[in-house]
């Protein structure tokens, strides 16, 4: 009889995912709905020679440093990785592998609705509807702004930045953006690349950010770059939380050198600043950019191929490096 990896899944993922995780290997314990704590992973990792995990377990040096010998892999139900210390399981010896591509079209679908749902005061409508203190339509209520003819500054042109810039090319936005070096792809041959932050900046009727968190772009939206946005531009947030400083978005939202706000990511989760709670400009959501049935299971499937490869000895097809 051949023995079967043991893989430590640090929760329950989709139906099909766990359904086809248990053909083939050998699941440590039971997973649950909750992710496990940190001390629960490393106790259970004992028995398992691979850990698949999603972006709420951190492993961080000290956590991989812990980590039995037994654990040869780890694969994240992520395309970010900014959870684990590539350095740390690089030095280890452990391989890491994500799942990138498959999300990027929910999670640009979901930057749109952040666009619109801003612009568009979509959440102060609808709690004023839903709390019953809707009593007629009027000409000068609930405005927003357009965004067709408005200039979008993307920040981060990888694959979630590109798929935002087409989508937003069927607004009849203009794109700008921001990355390490100029992109060419199909949908950006009018974009216009500017290579500093801070030339982008005033370009950003609406701001999107699309950049993996990291030591450089943390707290990069802070009082010095909000004040380089032109006066009543649109935030959009659906990449990491930490890149964008809470407290000095909730500053410019009850200023209104931001407008309006449209956040799937905030620091902190699932702990919503409650300074943010009375703003109306704020349209908010609890990190559902990959949440369609299609993509998790996708995703799932990706993180099970990284898996199969690296117990055949083959190279895993979503490696990540340093
Ligand atoms: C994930 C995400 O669903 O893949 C990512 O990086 O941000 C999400 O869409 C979430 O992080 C769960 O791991």
């Amino acid at each position: 009889m051949t023995v079967k990896p043991r893989i430590l899944a640090t929760r329950l993922f989709p139906n099909a995912v766990m359904e086809r995780l248990s053909k083939t290997y050998d699941i440590v314990g039971t997973p649950t709905l909750a992710a496990l704590s940190s001390v629960d992973i490393l106790a259970l990792s004992k028995q398992a020679d691979a850990i698949f995990c999603d972006s709420t377990s951190r492993f961080d040096d000290e956590m991989i440093t812990n980590l039995p010998k037994t654990v040869k892999m780890i694969t994240t139900f992520s395309v970010g990785y900014d959870h684990l210390d590539v350095a740390a399981a690089t030095h280890r010896g452990i391989l890491l592998g994500n799942t990138p591509d498959v999300l990027t079209d929910a999670t640009a679908d979901i930057a749109l609705l952040c666009m619109l749902g801003a612009a568009r005061m979509a959440h102060s409508s609808a709690e004023t509807l839903r709390n019953g203190a809707w009593e007629s339509w009027a000409p000068t209520q609930f405005l927003g702004v357009h965004m067709s003819g408005k200039k979008l500054g993307i920040l981060g042109m990888g694959r979630i930045g590109q798929a935002v810039a087409r989508r937003a090319r069927g607004f009849d936005m203009e794109i700008h953006y921001h990355n390490r070096r100029p992109v060419t792809a199909r949908g950006l041959e009018e974009a216009t690349y500017h290579g500093t932050l801070e030339e982008l900046l005033p370009h950003c009727d609406f701001l999107s950010i699309n950049c993996p968190l990291s030591d450089s772009t943390h707290h990069l939206i802070n009082d010095t770059s909000i004040a380089m946005l032109p006066d009543g531009a649109v935030l959009v947030n659906t990449a990491r939380g930490p890149i964008v400083e809470d407290a000095a978005l909730i500053k410019a939202l009850k200023t209104g050198k931001i407008a309006s706000a449209g956040l799937d990511v905030f620091e902190n989760e699932p702990k919503l600043n409650p300074n943010y709670l009375p703003l109306p400009n704020l349209f908010v959501l609890p990190h559902i950019g990959s949440a369609t049935f299609e993509t998790r299971d996708a995703m799932g499937f990706k993180c099970l191929d990284n898996l199969d490869a690296f117990f055949a000895g083959k190279n895993i097809p979503n490696p990540i490096t340093l």
